[in-house]
This record gives C-alpha cells, structure tokens and sequence, in this order.
C-alpha cells in the first residue's frame, strides 16, 4: 500500500534543492499547524434538496481541529451548495458558501481550493448528489478522467486525500471495494455499490445521515489514539446505513464500500479527546548533504567556506503532520532556524561540527545528529628548488639544461596537496610530476609555479627567475702567439662568457698538466708567468681552456704552437779603459767660486751584452735587436734633465769571438741595433755599445749641487724587440 512518506521520497530524488525549496516556500502551510481541508458539495435529486453537505459540516465544526479553536489545527471549508441563495442557509454556515453546485464550480473548487493544499494536509472532498451507473458519471457528467485530473491539482498529490460519495452507484469509483481506485491515489469511501442505489423512499442520503455524521460522535476509537479516522468512522457508517435502509418501509439493499490507498484509511478526521495530539507518533529524520568542493580523507571531510551544506528533512509516520522546522548549530552555537543551504563563511579554518535535528508539526523532536566538517579555505605553499649547475651573482641565477627543477608543496593542517603546476615564460601551465629542465636558447626565463589543495584552492603562483647558460666561454691565447719564446713570459688568455660569466682559466704545455691561471685586471687578460728556461728547449702546443660559472667548458680553437729557445743574457759596463765599471762618477770641479763645473769619470763607457743559446736542440734561426738606448737622465731631481746622451758609437758584434759587425749603425731618429745572426746551441753573440755621457750644461752653483752626495740611477738597455724569437728582455746596469 502506498503512503505519503513514500511520495515524498520519490520527489526527494527529483532533486534535494528543488524539495529543500519547495517545502520551505509553500506559502499556505503554517509552521507547527495541521491543516483539514473540506470542500463539501451537495445537489439536487429529483428536485429534492440535499442538505448533507450542510449536516457534515454542521457536525465537523464540533470538533477541535475543525471550529478553528486551537492553534494546533486550522481548517478550510467551501461549501457548494444547491441553493443560489445563501441567505436560506444558516447564518453560521453562510460563510462557507461560494456558490451553487455546478460542474463549472467543482471544478473550479477542487483545482483552486483543494488544489491549495499543503504537503501532508488532510483534505476532504464530500459529494452528496446523483451519479449514474451506466454513464459512470456524477450526475453532471463529471466522468473518471475528469475528476482524477481535478484531483492532481497543485498541492493534492501531496495531500491526504479523501474522498466521500454518497451518490447512487458510487461503488463504481472502487470497483465496489475491490479497487483500485479509479480517481487514484486517494482514499474512497462510498456510500453504495455501483448496482445500488443511495436513495430510498424516505431515507435520502442514508450513508450520510444515518452513518457518517452520527459515526464521528459514536464510532470506535479503534487504536485508542482520541481521534477519529477516515477507517473508523466507515466501520461505523456502513452498518449504520445498511440497518437503517433495510428497514421495512424502506426495503432497501444499501452496502457502503470503500478503498484505502493511504495509511490504510488511518487518517484523522476529527479530534474526540481534546487532549490528544495528532496522531503521528514518529519524529521526522533529517539528513545533511555536503556540496561542492569537498574531500573526503578517511575519517575527515574537509570543505571550504562556499562549500554548501545541505539539510533535508522528511517526516515519518502515517499520517506524517509535516515538519514544523529544521534547526542547526555550528560548534556549539546558537540554534538557527533552517531555511535554505548555508556554510562556514566567516569561520577560521579548522574543525567544525555542525548538528542539527527537525521537529514535525505533531511535537515530535528528532535525537539532534552531528557531523564534522575540516575547514580549508588556505591554498599550499609550493617551493621551487634549483639543483646543479647553479650560479647565483647577486640577484641572477644561472642555469643550464641539466639543472633539476623540484617542486615541493604542502598544505599544512588543510586537505592536502591535490596537484601542482608550473609554466614557463607565462606559457600553458603544465602538471607537475616530476623534476624539470629548461630547454631552448640562452637567456631568462621566468618560472611560475603553484599548487591546488584537494578542496580547490589555488596558491597565488610564485615565480622564479633564471637565466639559462648552455654556452661554454670562448678561449684564445692571446700572447705568446706561435713561434719562438725566451726566458720568463707571461701566458696571455681571453675568455669571455655572455652568460654566467668564466669562472677560471687553465692553460696546458701538450695538454699535460692544466695550471691554473690569474685574471689580470689591468689587462683584462688571464695570465700565468711561464719560465720557460726550465724546461727543455724545443715545440709546445700552448693549450687553453675556461670554465663559467656553470661548469661549461671552452677551449682555444686554435692554440698556439711555440718554440722554446734557451738564452742566456748577461750585461756589463766597462770603463774607458774596460775595467769593469759599476759606479759613474761624477766630477765637481770649482770655477769662479761659488759655481761648478761638472762632469763625468771617465766620460764614456761601454755595455757588452752577451746573448748565449745555451738549449742543446734548438738554433735561433734569425736575431734582430732593437735597443733602446737611454739618453738622458734626472740628476737634481724628477724632470730636472742634466745627464745627456752626447752620442752612442757603433758597436761591435762578435759571435764566438769573431767580428760580425753588420753594416748597420745607430740611427739619430731609431735607437736600432739591426743584427742579423743565427744561434745556433752554444753560440754566444757578444755586442759592445760605447756611450758618451755629459751633463747638459757647463756650471751650476753650490746651491744646485748642495747636498748632492750621489744616488743611484737605473741604466738600461733594453732589447725591445726581436724578430724570429719572440722576446723582450730588459738588460738592468746600476750606474750610480
Ligand atoms: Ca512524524
Ligand atoms: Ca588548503
Ligand atoms: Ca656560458
């Protein structure tokens, strides 16, 4: 058998909002009120009126949970009525009135009155008049379709609807008892079956006079609960009317039938005891919903504060009296009245408990239940960590393409990490799911990465600047260039690098051993000084190779290629006379006092350069000298010129001991000395320089010379350049 709670059911699975809405925007069910409904329509037969309609509602209104007394109940009642006069009623019963019992009024009636009724009302539809039983019709072709369409008008199918008929063949609407129904989903009582007739030589409307409206004063409160049923009156009103039509003088065979589709007939109709409260003894149950976003981990449930939380309350009992309200309160808090989905807006993140319970509109409490929701409206906080290579200066950070990129997230007391993504030069964002690398050309890039919780909170993204370096720096030995080197040189590197810049320099004779090198700040050059006079004479291969920052490694495309040669230089000064000169002397001789002459001892001197190959393999193919010949001198301090070159003779070149003077001679314009003499291992090239010295002048006074009492001077002689070999020496004598 069908009930009401099943129904609603049903339409619960339409949708939870939609019912959430509609039981809370109906605007004609009173909060905490049960509601009776009753449209009672009465007519003609055989132009006789019929006043049962008026007798039932004459009758109800004894009863509590009709007169409208009590804040309890509330009752409606309408009356059609045979009558076009509503003044041959009763004044008390004027009010009902709302017109003559016409076809075009019931229907009106029943969509628009009956049709108001609330979810769980209980609501009559009386009907004292004719029906055929060959047309099957009520007695103004009111036919099945047309009234179980009636009776489908808004609020009635989630109504207690109970139909009365006390009609001829009224048996016929439930198959005299047997059903089903043919108006539906109703509870039937009628006042025959369809092969009888209602009516009898004076016993009109028997079922009604003689059964129903005694029977609400006089039936059996079969279940003890103070109230009357639809099934209890009927055990009372069909014996009553079967007794009463058999009677003689009426001769009349009348067998009420009826049909039970809801709560099996168990539906109050009016309140005997006054003390007794509707009778839906089951407290109604509540459920809640949580919407979207939510996570469920294990025991807990976390939410964010749009996260909408649902309650759905559905009575229980039958009949069910309806909710009276639905009330809920978080952590403890006050009791809110439930009128639509809420949330936690507002609330700290964290756990939250929510309980909540519903109460019908008979009195009965739902036990309160609870549930615990975790607040998360925090996204994680993703890091980024740059593996190796990596370079930091200053504010950039150099990578390269091996460089790991890890992102690591958490999302603290939250629902936890859900994904992570990153995207590079504001490119697609891309899932995480493992370490990345950079590719692509040199240069900046931009990483921004972020990460989602599990309840759909999204970090703010961060981003992270670097700069991709894949270019090794580029490297040439820039002195000595190829050919032949001497003594002590000084190994000449550049390297450059656009991006994280050369972090060191190596150079390596043969690619033997790698020695680090110096930058040289003042040359811009990284250099190493390279004695080349310990080690064996012969070809080396000047090899060169830089790091940046990031380990990318260049080398010199094309080294040089050099040939070491052994020399050894050595110099003296000799006298006139060559007697080995260390000291020039300077001579003051007294004029006309107080002034000087002054001049030097002995006047001129001699440098003899020795240049030996002392290498065992290697012959210096080609020597050309410059030298460069100083030719004046401070003497009474920084740029007070007095010790003048007064000439340089020509020397005298011996290689070995034998005269091979060249041709050339000093020039006035270029202090050159042009020799041209292989050495070949062991060779030794002696050249002999003859200097003439005086100071610029012929006197100075005692002050100019006062206190002069001799300093040391710097001589040099410098080889400047040399063709063939590549070398610049400088040849040191002290004269002082
Ligand atoms: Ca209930
Ligand atoms: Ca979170
Ligand atoms: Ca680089």
């Amino acid at each position: 058998m069908k009930s009401i709670k099943t129904r609603a059911t049903a339409l619960a699975m339409v949708s939870l909002v939609f019912l959430s809405m509609f039981y809370l925007t109906l605007p004609v069910q009173a909060t905490g009120v049960i509601r009776f409904r009753l449209l009672a329509v009465e007519r003609y037969f055989d132009h006789t009126r019929m006043f049962e309609a008026v007798d039932l509602i004459t009758e109800l209104l004894n009863y509590p949970n009709w007169d409208n007394s009590t804040s309890d109940y509330e009752s409606y009642i309408h009356l059609l009525s045979a009558v076009n006069d509503p003044t041959t009623l009763p004044a008390s019963l004027q009010p009902f009135y709302r017109g003559n019992s016409t076809k075009a009024n019931l229907q009106s009636e029943i969509v628009n009155f009956l049709g108001q009724a609330g979810e769980e009302e209980i609501v009559i539809l009386y009907y004292c008049g004719h029906s055929y039983g060959s047309g099957l019709s009520l007695d103004y072709g009111v036919n099945q379709a047309e009234l179980s369409s009636w009776l489908s008008s808004g609020g009635l199918p989630d109504a207690y609807v109970n139909v009365i008929l006390d009609t001829c063949h009224s048996g016929y609407w439930i198959n005299d008892g047997a059903g089903p129904c043919l108006l539906g989903d109703v509870n039937v009582l009628a006042a025959c079956k369809q092969a009888q007739s209602a009516w009898c030589w004076g016993c009109h409307t028997a079922f009604t006079d003689e059964g129903l409206i005694p029977g609400f004063g006089a039936a059996t409160d079969g279940n003890s609960d103070g109230w009357i049923s639809l099934a209890e009156v009927f055990n009372y009103a069909a014996p009553a009317c079967t007794a009463y039509a058999g009677k003689p003088g009426h001769n009349k065979t009348q067998e009420p039938v009826s049909w039970y589709s809801v709560c099996t007939g168990n539906i109050p109709l009016v309140q005997k005891d006054s003390l007794a409260s509707f009778p839906d003894f089951l407290y109604p149950t509540t459920t809640h919903t949580i919407g979207s976003p939510k996570y469920i981990d294990g025991p807990n449930t976390y939410v964010t504060s749009y996260t909408a939380l649902t309650l759905n309350a559905e009575d229980t009992g039958c009949p069910t009296s309806g909710i009276e309200f639905t009330k809920y309160r978080i952590d403890g808090g006050s009791w809110i009245t439930y009128t639509a989905s809420f949330d936690l807006f507002g609330y700290s993140d964290g756990a939250h408990t929510i309980e909540y319970y519903s109460k019908d509109n008979a009195g009965n409490p739902e036990p309160s239940h609870s549930f615990t929701v975790i607040l998360d409206d925090t996204p994680p906080t993703t890091s980024l960590a740059i593996g190796t290579p990596q370079y930091i200066d200053g504010t950039d950070t150099y990578v390269t393409s091996a460089t790991l990129f890890t992102l690591t997230a958490t999302d603290g007391a939250g629902s936890g990490v859900a994904s992570k993504d990153y995207r590079v030069n504001s490119g697609s964002w891309t899932s995480y799911t493992g370490t990345f690398t950079l590719s692509g050309p040199d240069g900046t890039y931009v990483i921004e990465y972020r990460s989602t919780d599990n309840v759909g909170n999204t970090e703010t993204p961060n981003a992270e600047t670097v700069i991709l370096d894949n270019t090794p720096p580029t490297v040439e030995v820039i002195y000595p260039p190829d050919g032949f080197v001497y003594g002590l040189i000084t190994i000449q590197i550049e390297a450059t690098d656009a991006g994280s810049g050369v972090d060191y320099v190596e150079y390596s004779l043969d690619e033997s051993t790698w020695i680090p090198t110096t930058y040289n700040s003042v040359t811009g050059y990284y250099e190493v000084d390279w004695d080349t006079t310990i080690i064996a004479d012969g070809n080396y291969t000047i090899y060169a190779r830089a790091y940046d920052n990031l380990g990318n490694e260049g080398s010199d495309p094309s080294p040089p290629e050099v040939t070491v040669v052994l020399l050894e230089l050595t110099t003296s000064f000799t006298d006139s006379d060559f007697n080995p000169l260390e000291e020039l002397e300077v001579l003051f001789n007294e004029q006309k006092s107080p002034m000087y002459k002054v001049s030097t001892n002995p006047g001129t001197i001699y440098e003899i350069i020795e240049i030996t190959n002392i290498g065992s393999t290697v012959t210096l193919p080609n020597l050309e000298l410059n030298v460069s010949i100083p030719t004046e001198m401070d003497f009474f301090g920084l740029g007070e010129l007095a010790f003048q070159l007064k000439g340089a003779k020509p020397v005298h070149v011996y290689l070995n001991g034998i005269d091979v003077t060249p041709t050339g001679k000093w020039t006035q314009s270029l202090d050159e000395l042009l020799v041209e003499q292989a050495l070949a291992p062991g060779d030794t090239l002696t050249l002999t320089i003859h200097y003439e010295y005086a100071f610029k002048g012929n006197t100075y006074s005692a002050s100019d010379i006062g206190g002069w009492t001799g300093e040391a001077y710097g001589f040099e002689t410098a080889i400047t350049s040399a063709s063939g070999p590549s070398w610049i020496e400088t040849l040191d004598a002290v004269i002082g």
